[in-house]
């Protein structure tokens, strides 16, 4: 016996990977609709080797199916992901809006699964991209030895904007060679052959919201105690968010203990040997699901410190993969209840 899935944005970047990733795991789905604005209606998407056409979110009913990907950004989650709870499914929501909502779960199933208890409006939050790839490195380290202060400047790649920032990203480097327009429009700086020292909107310290995301959701999903520094950083990749990170244990911690750590933990792949075969980049991690971990080292200046470097694929673990995850997690705790029996698939 299958679900009733519905996936909202599924013309986005994550909408897409949502449907393919759903396959890609094999997730029980006995019907699969997928959702978006009414003028994406009628508009193509694949589904394994079938083609959905859209369907328009004010018409559907919700109530006909059991959960929701929602990833049609914050304006959309903010408007319809309790409404659509209050119908029957669970929302698995991608957006900022419900994470620090203290009757929601955030989940990262590598991290916290026992959260799934705290669904109190049948919403689940999906972390920020970047904080999803940062705590499933950071957690089996702080299981072995507390961590107490982490320092992390992210480079982040342009599909965490979206199509709109692939294309102008694309757009802008071949204006650079005469093709076209490099004004920017998405990003507040050019992006092509250039890097930009802000994500997101400023805040009154200082910080933007997208390095704030990453303290509080750390704190919601693993440990309040655990100080926080961030910088981020767009950069001219397409796919594929990596930090360098920097980790202050309470006790000595060699490389090779975190490295033996890191081997065995969920979701984590260490690629670490000191040549260039030996460590990730952004470009090797794109369409892979894991969080790679590279060049771990010792912090010299620091009694009890680590310094290491995390990669992985922005859109599948820092979106829909962990969306479709936390699914799966809710299928195996007995959280998703089908109401529906057996069903063929509409298309
Ligand atoms: C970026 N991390 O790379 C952002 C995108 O809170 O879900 C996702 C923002 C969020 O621009």
């Amino acid at each position: 016996m299958g679900y009733r899935v519905a996936v909202v944005g599924a013309t986005g970047n994550v909408g897409r990977e949502m449907m393919t990733i759903l396959e890609e795991l094999n997730f029980p789905v006995d019907e699969i609709h997928a959702i978006a604005s009414r003028k994406s209606k009628g508009v193509e998407v694949s589904f394994g080797d079938r083609t959905l056409k859209c369907q328009d979110l004010e018409q559907f009913d919700f109530s006909t199916v059991d959960v929701v990907l929602m990833s049609a950004g914050g304006t959309v989650s903010k408007e319809w992901s309790e409404k659509i709870g209050k119908a029957g499914p669970i929302v698995i929501d991608n957006s900022s809006v419900f994470r620090m909502d203290k009757d929601v779960p955030l989940i990262v199933p590598e991290v916290n699964p026992d959260a799934v208890k705290d669904i109190r409006k049948n919403i689940v939050a999906n972390p920020n991209c970047s904080t999803a790839q940062l705590v499933v490195a950071l957690k089996p380290l702080h299981d072995a030895a507390k961590i107490k202060r982490v320092v992390v400047s992210t480079y982040q790649s342009v599909s965490g904007a979206g199509k709109e920032g692939m294309d102008e990203l694309w757009n802008q480097t071949k204006a650079i060679y005469g093709l076209g327009d490099a004004k920017p429009k998405k990003f507040p700086k050019q992006i092509a052959f250039n890097v930009i020292p802000f994500i997101g909107a400023f805040n009154e310290d200082g910080y933007t919201d997208e390095e704030a995301k990453m303290w509080n959701e750390v704190h919601k999903m693993m440990d309040p105690e655990i100080k926080l520094t961030v910088t981020c950083v767009r950069v001219p990749v397409f796919v594929g968010h990596s930090e360098a990170v920097t980790v202050e244990f309470d006790r000595p911690i060699s490389v090779d203990e975190a490295r033996a750590i890191l081997r065995e933990a969920p979701g984590v792949l260490v690629v670490d040997k000191h040549e260039h075969d030996g460590y990730i980049t952004p470009v090797d991690a794109a369409g892979e699901h894991a969080v790679y971990v590279s060049r771990i080292r010792k912090d010299h200046t620091v009694e009890n410190g680590l310094s290491f470097w995390v990669v992985s694929d922005n859109l599948r673990k820092g979106a829909a993969l962990n969306a479709v995850q936390i699914a799966q997690l809710l299928d195996e705790t007995g959280t998703l209840k089908s109401s529906s029996g057996f069903r063929s698939i509409t298309v």
